[in-house]
């Protein structure tokens, strides 16, 4: 299931206590130490869509507190910071409507500051009084309710028929492990994967009557309204690969029309079938060639003048 909503609540650590001490020698003066600082929650972008189902369970995310003073006017160690993770493309809104985007994959960014630590009594030993009594409680770090919504980022996105070989596709150029199989939706949901920096999409195969709501794709229409480049897959094993193109601009058009503007370039994958369609009659040699393919013209020349 890809959870692609949530709502936490986030927190600074606390800051650790000041220490109220003094030198164990007869007269000795404070020696208590500062409370360490609260850790800070930051947020980390991750081309890991799922990320966000880690908040089903996880509804509060704290950073550790900070260590309290210690005697010797030893500062109390700073509380670590939490990282979470999310999706690229989240959108993180807080309680006064102030809006985060994820925009870049490794994007690191603050949400909220743990409070600082309590100064010691060592700190307020002056003139007038040497021998202080009192040291600060730390202060509470900021805390934060989110609103999270995924809104899927993608630069490129694969789109096509059901079976159209777009997550092997996926798979083959980018570092996604996509579940590939030889039936119709196998995708469920979109996978992402990232290419030379570029997040490329892969989204469940659209049919007629997506843009209605037949299929899974439709959920999905809305997520290519912001892609750059559409990826059109049409399977060699199709017997009518324009018709199968038609079927999927109609779609796009009728969920919105600008879709159709969108720079597209046709993928006519798994080519080898056509060579392993033919060669089934009983020809050994199939030569894919075209005139506007310089390799394949070489490879024929190749093959002839070796001949
Ligand atoms: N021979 C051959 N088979 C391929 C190629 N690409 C994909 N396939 C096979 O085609 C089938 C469908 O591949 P998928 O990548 O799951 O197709 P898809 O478009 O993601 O399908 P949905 O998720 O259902 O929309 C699988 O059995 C793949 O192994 C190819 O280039 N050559
Ligand atoms: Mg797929």
């Amino acid at each position: 299931m890809l959870v692609d909503e949530a709502e936490i609540i986030i927190r600074g650590g606390h800051g650790g206590a000041g220490r109220v001490s003094f030198r164990a020698k007869l007269g000795g003066g404070p020696d208590g130490g500062d409370g360490g600082r609260g850790g800070d929650v930051l947020v980390r972008a991750t081309s890991d869509i799922y990320a966000l189902n880690q908040f089903l369970s996880k509804k509060e995310c704290t950073a550790e507190d900070g260590e309290s003073g210690g005697v010797g006017i030893r500062s109390g160690a700073n509380g670590k910071d939490l990282i979470l993770t999310m999706p690229v493309g989240t959108l993180l809104t807080d309680a006064a409507g102030t809006e985060i985007e994820l925009t870049k994959i490794g994007q690191q960014i603050l949400l909220a500051k743990g409070g600082l630590g309590g100064r010691g009594n060592e700190s307020f030993k002056s003139s007038n009084n040497t021998t202080p009594k009192y040291a600060q409680k730390g202060l509470r770090g900021q805390e934060k309710r989110l609103k999270l919504k995924l809104k899927l980022i993608a630069d490129l996105c694969l789109i096509g028929l059901p079976n159209a070989g777009k997550s092997s596709l996926l798979n083959e150029i980018t570092n996604a492990n996509a579940k590939i199989g030889g039936y119709p939706f196998t995708t469920l949901e979109p996978n992402l994967g990232v290419l030379n920096g570029k997040i490329l999409a892969d989204i469940p195969g659209l049919i007629e009557g997506a843009s209605e709501g037949k299929g899974l794709g439709h959920k999905f229409l809305k997520h290519i309204e912001k892609v750059g480049l559409l990826l059109h897959c049409i399977s060699c094993e199709s017997d009518d690969p324009f018709g199968d193109y038609k079927i999927i601009r109609e779609e796009l058009k009728k969920f919105n029309p600008e879709l159709l503007n969108k720079k597209e370039i046709i993928l006519l994958t798994k080519s080898d079938l056509k060579e392993t369609k033919l060669k089934k009659i009983g020809k050994e040699e199939v030569i894919p060639i075209s005139i506007h393919n310089w390799d394949s013209i070489q490879a024929l020349t190749k093959i002839l003048s070796e001949g």
